[in-house]
């Protein structure tokens, strides 16, 4: 029985499904042991919500990482969401050296952007720091968004070509990212996929589900969270990541026909799916 432990670092949005609030419980429903350290506490995410209150947790990481050092606790894989400012980004490196294996894994979701914009409070100062942490990262999950950002390149909200998205790959791997989940790719009307791209051989593979809907917050944390737990089940990354995009679709059908559901996804409704596939033995 495998008995990975993943560290993941990002905010709390108390409402509003995203970041920690799932990657607990989804990681967990793949029966990986989860270590949380919270980046900020919101009252809900700053994306369709306005007047959030925010804390900012930077001041108390390193001493959360130093407990855990003086505890002896080392852990598989860190994996990075959504971050408060630069320093966080910056720590990111302390923690990777301080509370993970030698060959532990970094993955990195930049989690700043979606839709041609970046998320409130960001700017172009915080995308090239970020873009810093995703060349030291063992896998990167960005979205278009996030990757034009990243590498410079015009955003393309529309159908997409192959010449547009293996440049960003290519740009996005000069970065220094090992292996690059790219998400939100389209190539035809209701398809929406993913390319996945592994620098040791350059071998791009996509996988494509049906587009529902018009996207739906949170759907990029519950991607990740999804795709983390079942890399540590053994599973490849492509694997994972198609796993990871058949949950998605999953947890948008539960929702979709809820109208007062606008602010996330029921991920719950997906979750006894994602265990039936990704537990290897219970
Ligand atoms: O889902 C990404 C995310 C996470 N955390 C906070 C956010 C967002 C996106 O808007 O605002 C606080």
């Amino acid at each position: 029985m495998t008995n990975k432990r993943v560290c993941t670092l990002q905010d709390i949005s108390c409402l509003g499904q995203c970041s920690i609030t799932v990657a607990l419980p989804i990681i967990s429903a793949c029966g990986v042991e989860t270590i949380i350290m919270p980046a900020a506490v919101l009252s809900t995410h700053t994306g369709e919500f306005t007047g959030y209150t925010i804390r900012d947790l930077s001041d108390d990481l390193p001493g959360i990482m130093n407990h855990w050092m003086k505890e002896g606790q080392i852990f598989d894989c860190l994996y990075t969401g959504y971050l408060a400012n630069i320093t966080q980004i910056e720590f990111v490196s302390e923690l990777r050296k301080n509370v993970i294996t030698e060959d532990g894994l970094l993955i990195v979701d930049p989690a700043m952007a979606d839709n041609g914009r970046l998320y409130a409070g960001f700017d172009s100062e915080f995308v090239s720091h970020m873009a810093g942490l995703c060349g030291k990262a063992d896998i990167i999950l960005p979205n278009i968004t996030e990757a034009s950002l990243m590498t410079g390149m015009e955003y393309v909200g529309g159908l997409h070509n192959t010449d547009y998205i293996e440049t960003l790959i290519n740009r996005l791997s000069s970065l220094g990212a090992k292996k690059i989940v790219l998400k939100g790719i389209y190539f035809e009307e209701d398809k929406i996929g993913v390319a996945v791209y592994d620098s040791d051989t350059s071998d791009i593979q996509y996988y494509f589900t049906d587009k529902i809907g018009n996207g739906t917050h949170g759907t990029g944390d519950c991607y990740a969270a999804a795709f983390t737990g079942s890399l540590m089940q053994g599973y490849s990354v492509y694997e994972s990541a198609k796993t990871a995009a058949d949950f998605v679709v999953d947890c948008i059908k539960a929702t979709i026909d809820d109208k007062s559901h606008w602010y996330g996804v029921k991920f719950e409704k997906a979750l006894p799916g994602l265990v039936a596939k990704v537990n290897k033995q219970i």
